[in-house]
This record gives C-alpha cells, structure tokens and sequence, in this order.
C-alpha cells in the first residue's frame, strides 16, 4: 500500500542527466551511485530523507529508453482526456510493456503510485524534438510535476529550455547539484512544498528541520576542533628506562609513537567531521586530502598556521615578549625571512620551528630509574596549524555537495587570510589561548574563541 500523506519526489529524465546527482545532492546522501556512463541507474530506487518532524522520499530512476515507442502504445489506448492516467497505469502493469520497455515502466510506476514529477534536462545541450515524447508521457500521468534545468557542462541552452519546459511545466528552475549551495537546496525544497498542498506542512517542517541542523553541525565541527587541538597541544609519551643511556635509545621509538598518536588523532577529528556532514565516502580517500602529508614537516608549516610576521604580531598582543625585540624584528623583512637568530630575546626555534619539534626528557622514578618523556610541543605556531589544517578541511567539506566526488582542492593561505581579517579583539583572544596552550595552562571556553573561525 502506497502511503500518501508521504511526500515523494520521482526525478525523471533522459539517461545521463544528473538525476541520481539531483537526489545525493538533496538528500545528502553519498551512497547514490553517480556515473558518467549511461544507463547507471537501473531501477527505481527510494531514498528517504528523515528529520526531526518529518520525512519525504527521492526517487532515483533510470532515464527514459524509448519514449516514442512507448507514446505511440499509449496513444493506441485511444483514450479520452480523463483516462490517461489510467492508460499509464495500464502500461506499468502489462506483462508486454514491462519486457519491451522496462526502463519505462519502472520509472512511471511510483508516478503513477502517487509521487510528484521532477523531470531532469541538461542545460548545457540543446533542446531537441525528442524530449517531447517524454514530456508528453508524464503528463498522461496527471501527477504535480515541475522541471530541473541542470547546467551540465554551461548555461548556453537554458532559455530555450526554459522555452520549451514552460509549456509543460508550471513550475521551472535552474539547479546544479554539483555547485548548489546549501540555500539554494533550501529554496528548491521549498518550492516542491507548492507542488501537492497535502505534503506543504511536512515539507515546510522538514526544510526548518534541515536548517536547524546546518547550524548544528557548525557547532558541532567547533567541538571536534576544540578537543582536537587541545588533545594535539597537550600530549605526551612516556616510558621507563633505567638510565641515560637507554633513553637516548628509546628515544626514536618514543618520537615515532608520538607522532603517530598524533596522526591518528588529527584523522579521528576528520573522519569526525565527513561524518558530521554525511560524507562517508570521502574517508577511503583521507590519504589522498590535498593537506601536506606530514603534520610534523615545519617547513609547510607557515602554509597552514600564522606566517612569520603573525606571529610575531601574536606575541606582541599577548605579551609573550617585550616590545622592542619585537619592533626590531618586524623592522627588516629581509631579517626575517634570514637568519633569525636564537640570540633574540624569545624568538627561539619555539617561534619559527626550525628545530627539533619534541624534546624527550627524563625524570628521576622514586624507586630508581628513569621515565623518558617526550612532548608536549612547545611551538608556538602548532595550535594555528592544527585549527587551520582544520578550518581549511571545514570549509571544504561542510560546503563539498554529496553528487560531488572529485578530491577536495587546496588553498592554504586561506587560514592566515581569515586570522588577519578577525576583529583585534578575537584575534586577541585566540592568540591568548593558543599562548595558554603550549605553556600548558588552562583555557576558558576554547570552543567560543574557535567559533568564529566557522563564519
Ligand atoms: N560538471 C557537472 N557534471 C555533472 C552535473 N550533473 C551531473 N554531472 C555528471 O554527469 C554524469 C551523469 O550523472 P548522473 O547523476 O549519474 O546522471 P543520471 O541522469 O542519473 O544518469 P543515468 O542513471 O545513467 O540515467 C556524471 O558523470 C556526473 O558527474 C553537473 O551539474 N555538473
Ligand atoms: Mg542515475
């Protein structure tokens, strides 16, 4: 039994369309299956969107085979206006049809069972005689019916579409799942509630629900950063040794588990995040993300984190150093960007990095021996390299459309962009808290002075 306070959406279209994109793209569901062939889809396939006070269905369907053929059988029905319906339901159910024209049937079928019509065109070719037949066949249906025109490869044929769909369709938009943003899948939704009144309320509750969660899962990504960069600043590892000695020979095996734990956690966090925005396919591919592959490589590190005159701005408004030291440093870029000397009061490899990132200590046990530590990293740019390795990968993913497969893209100096932009007042806050980070000490509500780094 069909149930019909349900919403359902069946796209429909010419095979290669973008139909099954359409549907991951709105249902934010990577698991549809997209190809460049033809013909990918082979049945009709029901994806459900469930929220909080509502839910509605996608239907994904193959594209039409033979619309002409199937025309002339149901204009051989030689039936009146009202019947049509009827002749289209007559189809699904004939033995005859479902062998000839399978594809046919199975995308007429949950039209004629109640749901709505998005039928799909591409925008970047041109309008043709052909597609007429298929118009024309989902009219016989009598179902709610509106037209998508998906700009494949560009917008050359989009009036002439418009044109043609105007005289089948009251209702026509442009949409584009690999680009769409998340307001103009909003305001698509929107416009299906006008489609059947009986579904306007569920819709209108869903499209609030979806809204909600967006800001949800902003605030959830703050949280995954938080606890991420305060684990990365704060760890260690440990191990006994008897003497000084054999510390200095645990000690590559302790900086390689070190660095792994650290990895590991930093990919949690992403994983987290995919997950957070639905992204569950983009994980097999986390070796491939466009990030520089070794958190631990300083030298990519002004590309993630501050640059070298940030930080020194940085230490200024915390007061981590004195003024003149400063003034003196910001005096010559060529000074800069040389040698920076360990000589100057508090610019040591802890500002720029450029040595040995960890340190192992050791500590004298109660009852003998020795516990060999290593970490945590005092590197003052390493907070901003965890937050903007993270920012970088938020914006992508938060934004990245579930129809769109291709590997994420690379922009680093997005993050110090951003930092330079913030009000002082936050990039004060934020350079205190990094500041308290690597000394070790507490920091107030990390997550509000992160928050704005997700606007
Ligand atoms: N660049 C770009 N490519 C798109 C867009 N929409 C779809 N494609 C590509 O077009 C091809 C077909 O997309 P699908 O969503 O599988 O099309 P379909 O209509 O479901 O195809 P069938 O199931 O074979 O009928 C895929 O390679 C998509 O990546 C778009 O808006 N822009
Ligand atoms: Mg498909």
């Amino acid at each position: 039994m069909t149930d019909h306070s349900l919403p359902q959406f069946a796209v429909v279209g010419h095979p290669n369309k973008g139909k099954s994109s359409i549907v991951s793209t709105l249902s934010h569901n990577d698991d549809v299956v997209i190809s460049s062939q033809s013909g990918t889809t082979q049945t009709a396939d029901p994806i459900t969107v469930e929220t909080l006070h509502g839910r509605y269905q996608l239907i994904d369907t193959p594209g039409f085979q033979r619309p002409i053929k199937v025309l002339k059988w149901l204009n051989e029905q030689q039936v009146n206006a009202h019947e049509r319906a009827a002749a289209v339901a007559k189809f699904v159910d004939d033995p005859v049809c479902q062998q000839q024209f399978p594809d046919e049937v199975a995308l007429l079928k949950p039209i004629i069972n109640g749901a709505a019509i998005l039928y799909v065109v591409d925008g970047s070719r041109p309008y043709g005689a052909e597609y007429d037949a298929e118009m024309e066949i989902l009219r016989w249906t009598g179902q709610p019916s509106m037209a998508l025109i998906n700009p494949i490869e560009n917008t050359d044929h989009i009036t002439e579409w418009q044109n043609a769909l105007a005289q089948y369709f009251k209702s026509v938009r442009v949409f584009n799942p690999m680009k769409a943003d998340f307001d103009k899948q909003v305001e698509l939704l929107k416009t299906f509630a006008h489609l059947n009144p009986d579904w306007a309320n569920t819709l209108t509750a869903i499209t609030d629900d979806l809204v909600h969660k967006r800001d949800e899962q902003r605030d959830t990504s703050i949280k995954i950063l938080a606890r991420l960069v305060d684990d990365l600043c704060h760890y260690q590892q440990s191990q006994k040794v008897l003497n000084k000695a054999q510390a200095k020979q645990v000690q590559p095996v302790l900086e390689k588990r070190y660095q792994h734990w650290m990895k590991q956690r930093e990919q949690t966090a992403i994983k987290e995040l995919l997950a957070n925005y639905a992204h569950f396919q983009v994980d097999i591919d986390l070796d491939h993300l466009d990030l520089p592959p070794d958190l631990f490589d300083c030298s990519e590190w002004f590309a993630w984190g501050l640059n070298k005159q940030q930080l020194m701005y940085a230490a200024t408004m915390t007061g981590a150093v004195g003024g003149a030291a400063v003034d003196f440093a910001l005096a010559g870029h060529s000074f800069m960007l040389g040698a920076i000397g360990g000589g100057l009061v508090g610019f040591g490899s802890a500002w720029f990095g450029a040595d040995k990132l960890v340190d192992i200590s050791l500590k004298g046990l109660p009852l003998g021996g020795y516990q060999a530590c290593i970490g945590p990293i005092k590197n003052r740019n390493f907070p901003y390299v965890i937050l903007g390795r993270f920012i970088f990968l938020y914006q992508q993913i938060s934004q990245l459309n579930h129809a769109n497969r291709t590997a994420l893209q690379f922009n680093a100096t997005d993050f110090q962009d951003r930092v330079a932009t913030l009000e002082k007042s936050s990039q004060k806050e934020l350079h205190t808290a990094c500041e308290r980070l690597v000394k070790q000490k507490p920091v107030d509500d990390l997550e509000s002075v992160i928050a704005f780094l997700f606007d």
